[in-house]
């Protein structure tokens, strides 16, 4: 998919003030600083998402239309150490919330140097659970070793079988990889 527009359109707190559901979308997940920011900059060629070193940088639902044809959605994630647990607790209750009302393609981001967290897991859990399409985007890869991107990779798809019913698709990514952006935007044209 060629990239020819890029327009950040707003950052909500709620998901009552998302814009009208005219244009399919896009919504990219994970724990912080996994790179979901970053992400989406990549894939824009673009610095368009706010990214930081510090965990908790998103804070609010950010919505950018693609090509006029799509959103792409940054999220914040609330589970850390510093956040209180009420603060955890609407973040839990506001992204439930988003997800069921925009079902968004859901692209869930997991670092390929850590074994599979019981977050992530029950992340998978949840989105099964509402019908959501979702695929899981190993990063950090240009930081990989290739034998235990491999190894994390088959204990990634061994606790995602474990815990779901089917094992969706699993791509790799990084900033540095061309070939890998183009990966990525190819699943998800193909889900528009
Ligand atoms: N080496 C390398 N570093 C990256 C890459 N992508 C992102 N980073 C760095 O990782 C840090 C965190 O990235 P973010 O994109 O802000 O992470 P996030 O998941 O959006 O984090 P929150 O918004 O806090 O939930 C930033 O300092 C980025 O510059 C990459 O492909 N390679
Ligand atoms: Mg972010």
């Amino acid at each position: 998919m060629l990239i020819t527009s890029v327009k950040f359109l707003k950052s909500v707190a709620k998901v009552k003030d998302c814009p009208l559901e005219t244009f399919p979308e896009v919504a990219v997940i994970g724990r912080s600083n996994v790179w979901k920011s970053s992400l989406i900059n990549m894939l824009m060629w673009q610095n368009i998402a706010k990214a930081s070193d510090k965990p908790g940088k998103t804070q609010l639902i950010n919505y950018f239309l693609v090509n006029e044809k799509w959103y792409f959605v940054d999220l914040p994630w609330y589970w850390y150490a510093k956040s209180s647990l009420e603060s955890r607790r609407n973040w839990i209750d506001e992204t439930h919330n988003y997800f069921i009302t925009r079902k968004p393609l859901v692209l869930l981001l997991v670092d390929w140097s850590i074994t599979p967290q019981k977050i992530d897991l029950e992340f998978m859990q949840s989105l099964e659970e509402e019908n959501l399409d979702f695929v899981i985007v190993m990063t950090k890869i240009d930081k990989a070793n290739q034998k235990t991107v491999s190894q994390n990779l088959k204990l990634l798809k061994q606790q995602v079988q474990k815990t779901i019913s089917y094992l969706p698709d699993i791509i790799m990514s990084s900033s540095v990889k061309k070939s890998w952006k183009d990966a990525i935007l190819s699943l998800i044209e193909r889900y528009l």
